[in-house]
């Protein structure tokens, strides 16, 4: 463990113990990511002694999550919730807010919330963007991080700290999906989480039950890749239908074509808003796909980048990408 990375988990403790009001908030349509790291980081809280609310907006609608709460009632522990509408009679000056996977505050679940509290404290592993919240008291946004989880399990190892079993499982589900079973952004401080959640009895068979995903989807989301074609033999692309996706949709279909024989670098297009279409483009380490994203004026990192395209169909996007990307 770097010296750096223990002077943000001491100030982190630091905050903790200073403060005796203390909120945890994730991004809007919550993640194993992001809760992971809220159930991780209150049982933390809760071995200080000190009371913790994880900020909650509408009702889940992740079912893994949906079930993960459930099981967290039927294995009578305890998690500590509170709602947007109570969030107002207890915030005073003293408040601590610590926001984990995400650094926007449009992005978080209560985003008024940020501008209410003046203690706050940011850890994310999103590349960072020129909206980030300014004057938090720590601000650790680390791109090369694989998720919040790893950062929140290696905190509580760096502690010795416990937490039940059945958080560290939802905390490994969380790391699981963000580095796309161990292929992204993974490093030994990755597995080292991964270990340390495992140690702390992690359950195998539930987690694979909680990654399972729905079928229909699955398919859907296959019909799609079916479509893809190479570029200049190391490059692939996915051109999505006309419906309008998710960013994240974008990203996990980029991501899944990766793991296909001779594709080093691929891109998924598709419609992300009524005029805007977007292309999320992966890179497994040999292709700089930032330098692709940003030519289309987009941004992020060697393996990982993005952009959005104003006016322009699907085919036009696709055209420009090829034209970008092709070598005679
Ligand atoms: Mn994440």
């Amino acid at each position: 463990m770097g010296d750096f990375m223990e002077e943000i988990f001491n100030s982190l403790t630091q905050f903790i113990k200073e403060h005796n009001n203390i909120l945890i908030m994730t991004h809007k349509n919550p993640d194993f990511d992001g809760m992971g790291s809220a159930l991780g980081l209150q049982q933390v809280i809760n071995s200080f002694k000190k009371e913790s609310y994880i900020c909650i907006n509408n009702s889940e609608k992740n079912n893994s999550l949906k079930k993960s709460y459930d099981l967290i009632i039927e294995n009578n522990l305890y998690f500590n919730t509170i709602k947007k509408s109570n969030i107002d009679k207890i915030i005073n000056d003293d408040t601590l807010l610590i926001i984990l996977d995400t650094h926007k505050q449009e992005m978080v679940e209560i985003p008024e919330l940020v501008s209410k509290v003046k203690n706050i404290i940011i850890i994310d592993h999103h590349i960072k963007n020129k909206d980030y919240i300014k004057d938090a008291k720590i601000s650790y946004i680390n791109e090369g991080l694989s998720s919040t989880v790893e950062f929140m399990a290696n905190y509580i190892k760096y502690l010795n700290k416990q937490i039940d079993p059945l958080f560290a499982t939802f905390m490994l589900v969380g790391l699981e999906i963000d580095t796309n079973n161990f292929r992204l952004k993974t490093t030994d401080k990755t597995y080292e989480a991964a270990s340390y959640l495992i140690k702390l009895g992690a359950d195998n068979i539930l987690k694979q039950e909680l990654l399972q995903e729905n079928k229909e989807e699955y398919i859907r989301r296959q019909k799609l890749i079916e479509k893809s074609y190479m570029v200049n033999k190391n490059m692939t692309i996915c051109v999505l239908d006309s419906k309008i996706y998710e960013n994240k949709d974008l990203a996990s279909i980029a991501e899944e074509l990766l793991q296909f024989e001779n594709v080093e670098a691929s891109f998924a297009i598709g419609k992300i808003s009524k005029d805007i279409v977007g292309i999320s483009a992966r890179s497994i380490g040999k292709i700089n796909v930032e330098q692709i994203m940003a030519k289309l004026g987009g941004g992020g990192h060697y393996t990982e980048a993005a952009t959005q395209i104003k006016d322009k169909s699907i085919k036009e996007v696709e055209k420009i990408l090829v034209s970008n990307i092709k070598e005679d």
